[in-house]
């Protein structure tokens, strides 16, 4: 038997030596330690031997199985050295090739306007309050003091899902969710989307940003809005933008303002962008009506607000100097890539 076993021992290292690849390998395993290799028929007969024999003998087949899966082992790392050492000598890296640019993504204008204007107001104690771009008529006009039949619904009409609800007009709808679910001192801030059916030309969109701002609280007054809007003008502009207050009207304020900033481009002199008026547009504002603060039951006798709400296309457009809203929706990689 043990002449058996050397010479099946011989046949391996030999058949292992010419073996070049690991085809070849596996075959060698199969042909000794398959299911009907000969080693394995050798153990399989050890039951017929006797109970003296056995333990001898088994020792041996044992002995000869690991020397065989060793030899194969051993030969499957020289094969693998073998193949690595192939490929990277097939394989050429120039690392004098340009490399592929990194296409890195920019921030949408308007985003980048929103960002910065929600740190400006969080960093003074302001809160920031999600709305809803499919809104009530309740909570868009009604509540804001904008009854069916009022005037002001013409400006800003909108597209229904039923009666009552809508695309929401303006991010004003968030002051009465705010004041329902607060009590004063409430100092609010809102951003998102907002829609009206208005055609598009270079300035309109009907699709477009708003950013709402509200204050409630004892003693608030005109001046404390005029000296918040001067320095939101300076924030947005620089330092030496100065702004300018126009009457105007809003239902949901009294008195009601439009707020105009000295225009970037010429600095007040007058100029094409500022149609020779030295001020571009900025937003609306004014003190919030107290019928307003009645529908949320807010005392108009004990508290006081005010409200601004800011177009962002339009701020991101004088900023940027973009002749046409349209660009800021057009998807274009090439004008997007711009701000950084
Ligand atoms: C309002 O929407 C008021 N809710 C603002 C307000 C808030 C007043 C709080 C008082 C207190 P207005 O309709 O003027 O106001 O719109 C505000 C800004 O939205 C405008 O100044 C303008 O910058 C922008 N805007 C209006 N319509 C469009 C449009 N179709 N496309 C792009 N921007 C628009």
């Amino acid at each position: 038997m043990q002449e058996k076993i050397d010479n099946i021992i011989e046949r391996v290292k030999t058949e292992i030596l010419n073996a070049s690849n690991k085809q070849e390998l596996i075959q060698i395993n199969a042909k000794y330690l398959g299911k009907s290799g000969e080693l394995s028929l050798l153990m399989r007969g050890l039951k017929d031997l006797s109970p003296a024999e056995k333990p001898k003998m088994g020792a041996i087949l044992n002995q000869a199985r690991d020397q065989v899966l060793a030899l194969v082992r051993q030969k499957e790392e020289v094969l693998n050295d073998q193949e690595l050492a192939q490929r990277i000598n097939n394989e050429h890296v120039d690392i004098t090739m340009p490399v592929k640019p990194l296409q890195v993504g920019t921030l949408h204008p308007i985003e980048i306007i929103q960002r910065d204007l929600i740190e400006y107001f969080v960093s003074q104690g302001f809160s920031v309050m999600d709305g809803r771009e499919v809104e009530t008529d309740y909570y868009c006009f009604e509540a804001l003091n904008v009854p069916k039949d009022h005037p002001a619904r013409d400006a800003q009409d909108t597209f229904y899902f039923d009666a009552e609800k809508l695309l929401r007009v303006h991010t004003s709808a968030t002051q009465i969710k705010t004041m329902e679910s607060r009590t004063p001192p409430i100092k609010m801030i809102s951003t998102g989307r907002v829609y009206r059916v208005d055609e598009v030309d270079a300035t309109h969109s009907p699709m477009f940003n708003q950013f709402e701002i509200l204050v409630v609280d004892e003693n608030v007054t005109m001046s404390d809005l005029k000296g918040m809007l001067e320095n939101l003008a300076k924030h947005l502009f620089g330092e030496k933008t100065q702004i300018r207050l126009r009457p105007s009207y809003f239902p949901f304020t009294e008195p009601s303002i439009e707020v105009d900033a000295t225009c970037t481009h010429c600095g007040g002199k007058g100029c094409p962008v500022c149609k020779q008026t030295g001020f571009i547009e900025l937003l609306g504002a004014g003190m919030v009506h107290p019928n307003v603060l009645k529908n949320c039951k807010i005392d108009p006798n004990k508290y006081m607000g005010f409200a601004a709400g800011l177009g962002l296309d339009r701020i991101a457009m004088i900023k940027y100097g973009i002749n046409d809203i349209r660009d800021l929706y057009d998807g274009d990689v090439n004008f997007l890539k711009q701000f950084r």
